[in-house]
């Protein structure tokens, strides 16, 4: 029902697959509100992908590949836009892949879990207990997964929850288009970009980082300047939207 040739094809296209995922329950209906969200801040980075993002995203490839116990943590929002990419990512970091809800019912764990498994994941499952230091239904997590890692990617996070696993000792890597969400400013690294574009980089760099580019990609990481450099994207583009 979407031709093709709009110009907004994509953007609407992914509409059409948020709105259908909405009314299957893999997405939240809130999740619809966050994507809006997400698409008002992608306009602001021009929709592609940028330096200090590439870098941020080569850096997440480094601190996956270094860690003990790398785990990915999916919503609803990142399993309906980016199954394949989580199973393609898992594959190159050898990172758990754990489903982990803030509207969480047990049917919703499930379908989630089943579409990551339709998309060739190999998602870590079983009993779930309250662990994490939270008052909401995030503090729902596996003692063996997400709760035991070291690095941990949280792609379109609450700030509660970054906050919490920082304070926990995790390195935390979050991919959110709003740099000044409290999510993006509590992570220990962020990524600016949208998600579909930052999962396939980051595997990318998977591939071909050397260990001697990882440790001083890692030894370089600074959030404050990634962050800002995003921002300054956002303003450049603003201050020349009419030219
Ligand atoms: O599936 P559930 O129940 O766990 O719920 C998930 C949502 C997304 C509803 C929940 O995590 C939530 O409320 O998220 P927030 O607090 O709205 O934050 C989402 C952030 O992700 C916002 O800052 C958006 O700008 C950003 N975002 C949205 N879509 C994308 C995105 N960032 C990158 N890529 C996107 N596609």
């Amino acid at each position: 029902m979407i031709p093709r040739s709009h110009p907004r094809y994509r953007s609407l296209v992914t509409r059409e697959l948020l709105a259908g995922c909405a009314k299957s329950g893999i997405v939240s209906w809130e999740g619809l509100t966050a994507h809006g969200r997400g698409e008002a801040f992608d306009y602001l980075l021009g929709e592609k992908t940028t330096d200090s993002a590439r870098l941020a995203e080569r850096i997440a490839a480094a601190l996956l590949m270094s860690a003990h116990h790398p785990v990915i943590s999916v919503n609803g929002n990142t399993a309906a836009l980016a199954a394949p990419e989580i199973a393609a990512l898992q594959k190159t970091s050898g990172a758990l892949v754990e489903v982990n809800l803030f509207h969480r019912t047990e049917a919703r764990v499930q379908q989630i879990e089943d579409l990551l498994r339709s998309a060739g994941a190999d998602v870590f499952s079983g009993k779930a207990e309250r662990l994490l230091p939270l008052d909401h239904d995030r503090a729902w997590c596996r003692r063996e997964g997400m709760y035991s890692a070291d690095v941990i990617l949280v792609p379109l996070e609450d700030g509660d929850r970054a906050e919490a696993l920082v304070g926990m000792g995790k390195t935390v890597i979050a991919v959110d288009l709003n740099p000044l969400s409290r999510t993006a400013r509590k992570a220990t690294l962020t990524i600016v970009d949208e998600l579909t574009r930052a999962l396939p980089e980051i595997s990318r760099a998977c591939h071909d980082l050397t260990e001697e580019e990882s440790r001083q990609i890692i030894a370089s990481l600074d959030n404050k300047y990634l962050l800002s450099e995003a921002i300054r994207a956002m303003t450049g583009r603003l201050n020349h939207a009419l030219d």
